[in-house]
Order: C-alpha cells, then sequence, then structure tokens
C-alpha cells in the first residue's frame, strides 16, 4: 500500500518483530489463541525533530483492563500500547494517586513490606502476574506516533497468519484520524516568533519544492496546521492482512444520539465481526455491541457496582456509595468473556461473515 512506501519504517520494528514472531510460534504450537489488544492513544508529530505532537484521547484503562481478563480467559496477549500508558498489573499501583511507595511500610533500615491493607490484593495481582510470566502469555510492544501504530499492526496480523481463526483483533487503541504525512513534516520546530517564522508561501521550503506545501506553517501570529485522513486501516485489516481472524473495534463518540448509527456505519463499511460502542462520559459502565446482523446488545455495570472516584463521586456523579453492596465491577469483566464466547462461535461454526449466504 501507498502508506507504507511514503511513511518511514519504525527503528524497533524488526525487533518487535522477531518477539512477536517466537511468541506467536510458541502458541501456534500449543494451539492457544492469541488476542491483539491495541490501548492506548496515537501521537502525531507536527516536525521531523519532534517538540509538538497532537494527541489522542486515551489513558489506556480498556485496553490494560481488557488484557487482563483475556488472559484469565485463558488467551496469550500481544498487548500494542502507547509508551508510559497503562499495563496489564501494573496499572493497579501505576498512575494512581497513590504514590507506589504509599503502598509500602518499613522502618529506614527495612525491610521494606507491603502495608496489611494492600496484602490480600497485590497477592492476588502477584499470582495472576507471575502466572503470565511463567507461561509467556503476555508480550508487551510500545509504539507513540499513529505511523508507529500502523506499521506494527500490520506486521503483526501478518506474523498472525498461522493461528488462523484462533487470532483476535481487539482494538481499543484511540487512532488519530487525521496525521501528517512524511513529505510534509518539516524539520525543525516550528518557530512561533515572527522574525523567525518559516516563510509561507513566498519563497518555496524544502518542503514545497519536494512537491508538497508544508502541513504546519506560520501564518502571521497564527500556526495553521493542515493534516490528511489517515489510510483506513481496518479495511486493510479485514480484507487483506488478517482475512482469518476474528476482528473487534471500537467506537467512540461523546453524541449519544450518534453511537449506535456510526457503530453501524463501521461495520457496514468494513464488514468485520463486531463494533463495541462507548461514550466518553460513561465508557467505564457501559458500552453497546453492535454486529452484523443488525444486533445491538448493551451491557451495563448495576449502579451499586460502579467505581467508586477520586473524588469521592461514583463516576456518573451521584455522590459517595451508600447503595454499594458489592465491590466495584470493571466492566472489562462483563465484555470480555462476551467477546471470548462469540470467537469460539466462529472457530467452532466458522465465520459468520461468510455462513448464511
Ligand atoms: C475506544 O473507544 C476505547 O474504548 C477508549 C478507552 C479510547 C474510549 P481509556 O483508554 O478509553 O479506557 O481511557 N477506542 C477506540 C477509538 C477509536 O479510535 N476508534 C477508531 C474508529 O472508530 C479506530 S478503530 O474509527
Amino acid at each position: 500500500m501507498e502508506y507504507f512506501a511514503a511513511n518511514p519504517k519504525p527503528g524497533d520494528l524488526d525487533r518487535h518483530s522477531t518477539l512477536a514472531r517466537t511468541f506467536i510460534e510458541q502458541h501456534v504450537e500449543n494451539k492457544r489463541r492469541v488476542a491483539l489488544v491495541t490501548s492506548g492513544g496515537t501521537t502525531v508529530p507536527l516536525e521531523n525533530q519532534t517538540v509538538r505532537f497532537i494527541d489522542n484521547f486515551s489513558a489506556g484503562t480498556r485496553g490494560a483492563t481488557s488484557a487482563e481478563y483475556f488472559l484469565e480467559n485463558g488467551y496469550a496477549v500481544i498487548f500494542l500500547h502507547r509508551q508510559f500508558s497503562l499495563l496489564p498489573y501494573s496499572r493497579h499501583y501505576s498512575h494512581s494517586t497513590n504514590c507506589f511507595l504509599d503502598y509500602m511500610t518499613g522502618t529506614e533500615d527495612g525491610p521494606v513490606v507491603v502495608q496489611n491493607d494492600y496484602q490480600q490484593q497485590m497477592a492476588n495481582v502477584l499470582r495472576r502476574y507471575r502466572k503470565a510470566k511463567k507461561e509467556n502469555t503476555l508480550l508487551l510492544l510500545p509504539f507513540v506516533t499513529v505511523n508507529e501504530y500502523l506499521w506494527n499492526l500490520r506486521e503483526l496480523a501478518m506474523l498472525m497468519h498461522p493461528l488462523g481463526a484462533n487470532a483476535l483483533f481487539y482494538l481499543a487503541a484511540a487512532v488519530s484520524d487525521f496525521f501528517v504525512p512524511a513529505e510534509r513534516m518539516v524539520e525543525h520546530k516550528i518557530q512561533s516568533g515572527e522574525e523567525f517564522a518559516q516563510p509561507n508561501g513566498d519563497v518555496p521550503t524544502e518542503e514545497e519544492q519536494r512537491g508538497r506545501k508544508p502541513a504546519a506553517h506560520m501564518d502571521g501570529k497564527s500556526l495553521v496546521i493542515d493534516l490528511d485522513p489517515v489510510p483506513k486501516f481496518l479495511k486493510l485489516l479485514v480484507d487483506g492482512w488478517a482475512p482469518q481472524a476474528m476482528i473487534i473495534s471500537f467506537k467512540l463518540e461523546t453524541d449519544p444520539s450518534l453511537l449506535a448509527s456510526k457503530a453501524k456505519g463501521a461495520l457496514k463499511k468494513y464488514a468485520h465481526h463486531l463494533v463495541i460502542g462507548n461514550l466518553l462520559n460513561t465508557r467505564k459502565w457501559e458500552v453497546v455491541f453492535v454486529t452484523a446482523d443488525g444486533g445491538e446488545k448493551w451491557i451495563r455495570v448495576p449502579a451499586n457496582r460502579r467505581a467508586k472516584s477520586v473524588t469521592g463521586r461514583t463516576d456518573d456523579g451521584r455522590s459517595g456509595t451508600k447503595d454499594r453492596t458489592e465491590p466495584a465491577m470493571e466492566i472489562e469483566s462483563l465484555i470480555v468473556p462476551e467477546v471470548a464466547s462469540l470467537h469460539s462461535h466462529m472457530i467452532e461454526h466458522g465465520d459468520p461473515r461468510y455462513l448464511n449466504g
């Protein structure tokens, strides 16, 4: 595809490829299902020597949490994630309002141990983390830019071919729809001071001489950014890179009235297996599954089991936890078994896209 001829291969792609090949071979051999879970936001650099970039919203919670539940459900997981976003298992202690040292106790000379209050929960996380390490069922591969994400996705999809229908794509990363193509990227930091601003129009810049207008330039005191659309990679993944795998994408919206129709539109356009729709403000306790047969099924965490936010309010704004009778439930504990069961059905009965017709 033209995109890959025009945009540079990431420096660590070959290393990722070697790691993934060995990992996949092991799981092909033991007939384990492998989920490629993508997670976190992609960046769009504005300069080659990048000082400024555009980012996409995502903490990586959906991806990291789902990865743990895939492992619990017997999958091996390739976790393609935004560098420094949440990771399976360590997510319970990183990025929280507590510093990890707040979980510790001990005298100045040691020994330092985990506080009593956290012992049980940490032992449980540690047991699951060690199991994944021992069985080599979790491979962590980082990306930063949308270009790195696309190169890695294509490479991994090709490497996963030998898995056949045992491969599952769970695309939770928040991928930018727009980017700066390499041929229109300026080399140096864009200057905001007018006396150093790069010329706009009068004198052709290096990028203009190469045929295309630079994607970012100063116009007086304003910075003007002109982005290209990211190619429709989902189409390529479904039709070309992973034709035998089960493919699940997420659709993020903020306007509730658009969610179901946008999810249905994506499914129609790309003809994959499932779109999971979610709204920015309610994503932690409700999602909608949209399937090719026109099905629309909401999955919800019961109101008394929604996580309490750090401000002491539940995430939906209700105060306190008075009606909480059970510990908080993660919605991924409902999503992933449902996905795994659709996957089992496809493995046992054939791809629903090619049946009935
Ligand atoms: C999602 O919708 C994810 O569920 C979230 C998770 C990004 C909302 P957090 O990481 O958030 O838990 O904070 N991801 C997919 C969004 C997306 O970019 N979809 C694209 C599209 O619909 C590409 S498949 O076109």
